[in-house]
């Protein structure tokens, strides 16, 4: 019986920390009538989480293709790599001239070709630009932690597998702004959290 008790003992220490639930914070983000087109591509993410964090297996890509940088915003972990990859048959270049993280100028290059930027300063916003088509443009949004997601078009978003904690959770947008919200992850159910973006 005592053996048993031990078993049975044993059995929950190994296996508890897989017990230790993970949450979604899922919602959307609305805008003002006539801004609705501004609502796909807005960042949401948790600004602070205490830990230290892996970066991701593979380099997030920014490509150029069909004369566009895609995607158009690419939130990426502090100390991440962002492989620039050119998918047309013209050359194109890829710059920064924003001097918050990461100035810089790749140069131009062709089609197969990939170069690379680090990211090392958190919540900071590199602006991308081509200056072999002006009309080019797009974003890096460098995190403290990979709790962030990207909307859809309808403004929806999902963060999936967050720790239980308190959390402010803030939003991105290229051209609006909302207020970040204080919010509670716990062991049970999903958080809701909804964003009102304006000018
Ligand atoms: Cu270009």
């Amino acid at each position: 019986m005592e053996n048993l008790k031990r078993i049975c003992l044993l059995i929950i220490i190994l296996f508890l920390p897989g017990f230790v639930a993970s949450q979604t914070i899922l919602g959307e983000v609305v805008t003002d009538p006539g801004n609705e087109k501004y609502k796909n591509n807005t960042v949401v993410y948790i600004e602070n989480v205490d830990a230290r964090f892996e970066l991701p297996e593979k380099n997030p890509v920014m490509n150029q293709k069909e004369l566009k940088f895609i995607p158009k915003v690419l939130p990426v972990l502090v100390g991440s790599t962002v492989d620039f990859l050119n998918s047309d048959d013209v050359l194109h270049n890829v710059f920064s001239p924003d001097s918050c993280a990461n100035k810089f100028n790749l140069g131009t290059w062709k089609k197969g070709e990939v170069r690379s930027v680090t990211y090392d300063k958190i919540e900071c916003v590199s602006v991308l630009l081509c200056n072999v088509h002006p009309e080019m443009e797009a974003y890096v949004i460098v995190l403290q932690n990979p709790y962030f997601a990207i909307t859809n078009e309808k403004g929806e978003f999902f963060i999936e597998n967050v720790p239980p904690g308190n959390y402010k959770l803030s939003v991105w947008n290229e051209k609006l702004d909302a207020k970040s919200k204080q919010i509670t992850v716990d062991e049970t159910g999903e958080v809701i959290v909804n964003f009102q973006l304006k000018r």
